[in-house]
């Protein structure tokens, strides 16, 4: 069904049912009362011309897009070139998630956290009102019903987002399940999360973006920019769904999920977390390196950015990816470092904030080929590579956060059980982060509750390459600093508890890609040839390969990676799986001025385990 209607001539019951039209003009009414009320409510407070219910058709597809097209909000790119692909700038101030302008407004401040932004309930939807009165005025309110997960699985959760924007509507048609056939699923009284989101002015001075757990509500006002504005990713499937999966027994994780296929056929599966910039997008898709791919193996990919598992009653954790779309950075994309995105991405993706070519086609930094002569850049002014702003710096073409969001369906490495009701046994959990000098290529927690201690101490190092100051931290527990909707003590002693459940955790590593020698040179190759790593992981989960204890953990010996193909020297391989005592000191001194910051409310298990280590590096 295709609903269209309009706010003006609502007949006199309209708080309780609204009248709606088929696409064959016939009258019916839908009955989930509590959210025609809501959609009514918020239509009062915003005041949009136009109310349209999204019903996830391709007919419907073809006139938004065409609407944006004759607006600007969308440029179309080379349709032969880029079929299907469309070009979208956001505004200059706004090209990026603002973490400082985002809330978790719970009754009680400690259950936020001192990790989150804090704002009471009361008084966060008196100042987000203000701005979203009348904010949608000459425009029209897409009412966008998606299912996160499929749609029916027990896994799944559906949310109902109220946008003035077709961006937003366009972009949550590829990452989420959206339309008609969630209404028909929400019933007459299924629940659902309500998702309120304007473009309001866009003025950063009138930007919030805020969580309301205890309410099952989010909104976001001021902003069209992806992270803030696709409220069923970070918003719903991280920040509101941590807070529900808490509650109700599970985890909602910001890991990918990926399947190894192993030369006889098996198939195993690992998540995980990894902080941002780090290449979890690369890792998830990954092509085996050619040694690896002539003895068999493959990947198979089940996400890239989140993951929600739950305990199955053979006592092990599965885990779904609830999108069935990437919204991936694009600068640094390209064949090498990630084939399979630049395969995905040809055709029906929508690109933000990346450069223009005169031949329609697009461009980014260290994207596939050599700068062109000429390009719009992200704001939609000429650039030319040899144009320096005011401080004599170089001007990227391509925004350094922009973006693609293309469907995972045309990832040829795409798992065949995407759609799979139940998901898949997570067999290796993977924490990791930037650490040019710590950590070691990879090790093996003792058990689940130190694999809890290792996700929890994880932290990415900032090197010369990237902002300033060489060796400093940001610790970022399981990757959810920015992401976890409630206290974040409470969310580790959530993790301890899980794990006492399960018959069969899956085992808990640690990696770092980005070991360095002291000239600032990286010494594992990456990309593809972490393939190696994971498929030592995979054997010692299954108690398989051979590992020597060390005081953080089971590290591998040489002999026990597989490295058939790969040039490195053993001086290379001994400096990647070093530990050096005193740093790792340095480093549990600087983890606990970290969890400090908890208090009482940090379980005492994370203390036993950090006390453990510091023993252990004193004393072994
Ligand atoms: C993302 C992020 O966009 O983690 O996935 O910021
Ligand atoms: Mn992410």
């Amino acid at each position: 069904m295709a609903f269209h209607v309009k706010t003006k001539n609502m007949p006199a019951d309209s708080t309780n049912y609204w009248w709606l039209s088929d696409k064959h003009g016939d009258t019916v009414v839908a009955h989930h009362e509590k959210l025609h009320r809501w959609v009514r409510e918020m239509a009062d407070l915003c005041k949009p011309e136009t109310i349209y219910w999204c019903d996830g058709s391709e007919a419907e597809k073809e006139r938004l897009r065409g609407k944006a097209l004759s607006t600007g909000e969308f440029i179309e790119l080379n349709q032969s070139k880029l079929p299907g692909c469309l070009l979208h700038r956001t505004a200059e101030n706004d090209v990026a998630r603002t973490e400082h302008l985002t809330f978790v407004c719970t009754s009680a401040k400690e259950d936020a956290g001192p990790t989150n932004n804090w704002m009471a309930p009361d008084e966060a939807y008196a100042r987000a009102r203000e701005i979203f009165a009348g904010s949608m005025k000459g425009r029209t309110m897409y009412v966008i019903p998606f299912s996160m997960g499929p749609v029916g699985s027990p896994f799944s959760k559906i949310g109902v987002q109220l946008t003035d924007s077709i961006y937003v509507v366009e972009n949550m048609r590829i990452m989420t399940r959206m339309g008609s056939k969630v209404l028909d699923y929400l019933g007459t009284k299924g629940e659902f999360t309500k998702c309120l989101h304007s473009k309001a002015d866009l003025d950063l001075n009138r930007r919030l973006i805020l969580h309301f757990p205890e309410d099952n509500t989010i909104w976001s006002v001021g902003s069209g920019y992806g992270g803030n504005v696709l409220l069923g990713k970070k918003c719903l499937a991280l920040r509101m769904a941590s807070y529900q999966a808490r509650q109700e027994g599970w985890m909602a994780e910001h890991m990918l999920i990926m399947g190894v296929e192993e030369p006889n056929g098996r198939i195993e599966y690992l998540a995980a977390a990894f902080p941002s910039a780090c290449g979890k997008t690369n890792l998830a898709m990954l092509v085996p390196p050619q040694g690896l791919r002539q003895k068999g193996y493959r990947i198979w990919t089940v996400g890239d950015d989140i993951a929600w598992m739950r305990i199955d009653t053979d006592g092990r954790l599965w885990g779904i990816n609830p999108e069935i779309g990437m919204f991936g950075v694009a600068p640094g994309t390209n064949s090498k470092t990630n084939p399979n995105a630049m395969a995905a991405i040809k055709r029906n993706t929508i690109y933000t904030n990346v450069a223009l070519k005169p031949d329609g086609t697009v461009w980014w930094e260290a994207g596939e080929e050599q700068p062109p002569f000429e390009a719009i850049d992200w704001r939609g002014r000429n650039w030319k590579p040899e144009m320096k702003d005011e401080e004599g710096n170089t001007m990227p073409a391509a925004h350094p956060n922009s973006r693609f969001t293309t469907p995972l369906s045309q990832i040829p490495s795409i798992s065949f059980r995407l759609e799979q009701h139940h998901g898949v046994p997570i067999s290796a959990v993977i924490f990791g982060g930037r650490r040019a000098h710590l950590a070691p290529l990879v090790y093996q927690a003792f058990s689940w509750q130190h694999g809890v201690y290792v996700g929890a101490t994880i932290a990415s190092e900032i090197t010369p390459a990237q902002y300033g100051n060489q060796g400093q931290l940001r610790r970022d527990p399981m990757a959810m600093l920015p992401f976890c909707g409630y206290n974040l003590a409470d969310y580790l002693a959530h993790w301890l508890r899980m794990g006492a459940r399960m018959l069969q955790p899956p085992k808990v590593f640690h990696v770092n890609w980005f070991r360095q020698d002291s000239d600032g040179r990286y010494l594992w190759p990456g990309y593809g040839e972490n393939l190696r790593v994971l498929e030592w992981i995979l054997a010692r989960s299954r108690g398989e390969a051979e590992a020597v204890a060390t005081p953080i953990g089971h590290i591998p010996l040489k002999s026990s990676l597989d490295l058939t193909g790969l040039e490195i020297s053993d001086e290379d391989m001994r400096t990647l799986l070093e530990i050096d005592r005193s740093a790792w000191l340095d480093d549990v001194a600087d983890q606990r001025r970290f969890f400090e910051q908890f208090g009482d409310r940090l379980p005492r298990e994370i203390y036993t385990e950090m006390e453990a280590l510091e023993f252990r590096l004193k004393h072994f």
